[in-house]
């Protein structure tokens, strides 16, 4: 089964097979992790971005619904796909937010094995903008992964990247210090 390693750090500097964007629906860029992702990444990403988000305009909960993920090239980063993954927006718990953060985990691990990857950094989704609760979006995130990676042979390396020292504190409560 993969390793999982938690790290603090900027994600869009890492050199793995995918790394994941905590998107929103629309596919268009924004502010956050998904901001300094296109920013990073260049003009390449947001064509692509463009492509899929027309194509499914008319979906209903727009081009790509909380809970849900899409993969892309990844233009000038480092890595070699980014996964949007759309975390849901907190409204205090009682609108099937944890299902649906467990699900962008759990689409992305699957998108990444699909593509034959065997790398995947993920950004600590839902919890900047969208005002998720960082200890409970730390613990959903950790046992989902665990859930999934037994279905995803493949993939060989999970990396947390936690930006700021609270989440990174909360994943060492949650993992204990594997790196
Ligand atoms: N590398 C890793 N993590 C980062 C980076 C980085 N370079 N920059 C920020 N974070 P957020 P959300 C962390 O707000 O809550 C956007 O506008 C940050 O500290 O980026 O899912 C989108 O377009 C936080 O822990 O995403 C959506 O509209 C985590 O990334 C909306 O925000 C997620 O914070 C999504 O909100």
């Amino acid at each position: 089964m993969g390793l999982i390693e938690i790290i603090r750090g900027d994600i869009t500097t890492l050199a793995v097979d995918a790394i994941v964007n905590a998107a929103n629906s629309g596919l268009l860029g924004g502010g956050g992790v998904d901001g300094a992702i296109h920013e990073a990444a260049g003009p390449e990403l947001f064509e692509e971005c463009l492509k899929i988000a027309k194509s499914r305009k008319d979906n209903p909960g727009g081009p790509c619904p909380a809970g849900d993920a899409v993969i892309t090239g990844a233009g000038q980063l480092p890595c070699k796909k980014v996964i949007h993954a759309v975390g849901p927006v907190w409204h205090g718990g009682t609108r099937g937010e944890p299902d649906l953060l467990a699900s962008c985990y759990r689409k992305s691990l699957i998108l990444a094995e699909e593509a034959g990857l065997s790398s995947i950094a993920f950004p600590n989704i839902s919890t900047g903008v969208f005002g998720y609760p960082k200890e409970q979006a730390a613990e959903i995130a950790v046992n989902t992964i665990k859930r999934t990676l037994p279905e995803t042979p493949g993939i060989a390396r999970v990396i947390f990247v936690c930006f700021d020292g609270e989440n990174y504190r909360l994943y060492l409560d949650f993992l204990g210090p594997v790196k």
